[in-house]
């Protein structure tokens, strides 16, 4: 598995645990809000459906912010190597990812890096079970995150 898929696999499970049903300490009201509050944060144009393109703005901007630990909107070859989990692997992806050399990378290098695109876009479509684009909040509530 890629460094990545790695970290994707880590936020997925916490959007499934966030969505799926309650099997954790929080109880089912704390889960219900903190389902609706994620929800709400992903579904940037607030219609209720979480489109395909939203999901994936959201995660690639969630992982941004992650990586980016002082905050001034890049993502310096430092902080990149820092947050990598595999060392190794950072060092061969991180040229793909700031394709124009700069030193940093910013949101838009995440958004044109294909394959991180790519693992997304597969993992929104496990959670898309009925194949429409889009998931409402009820849907993604009655996932079952061992299926
Ligand atoms: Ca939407
Ligand atoms: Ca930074």
């Amino acid at each position: 598995m890629t460094k990545s898929a790695v970290i994707i696999t880590s936020l997925l499970t916490s959007c499934y645990t966030l969505f799926a049903q309650p099997s954790q300490p929080y109880d089912q009201q704390t889960q219900k809000s903190r389902q609706i509050a994620l929800f709400k944060k992903f579904d940037t144009n607030q219609n209720g459906q979480l489109t395909e393109q939203e999901f994936v703005n959201a995660i690639a901007s969630d992982l941004f912010k992650k990586f980016d630990q002082d905050q001034d909107g890049k993502v310096s070859e430092t902080e990149y190597h820092k947050f990598a989990r595999d060392k190794q692997r950072a060092k061969q992806e991180y040229p793909k990812i700031d394709t124009t050399q700069k030193g940093y990378i910013q949101l838009s290098d995440v958004m044109h890096y294909t394959p991180l695109i790519n693992e997304l876009r597969q993992a929104f479509r496990k959670v898309d079970t009925k194949n429409k684009g889009s998931v409402s909040l009820q849907e993604l509530s009655e996932l079952n995150p061992n299926s």
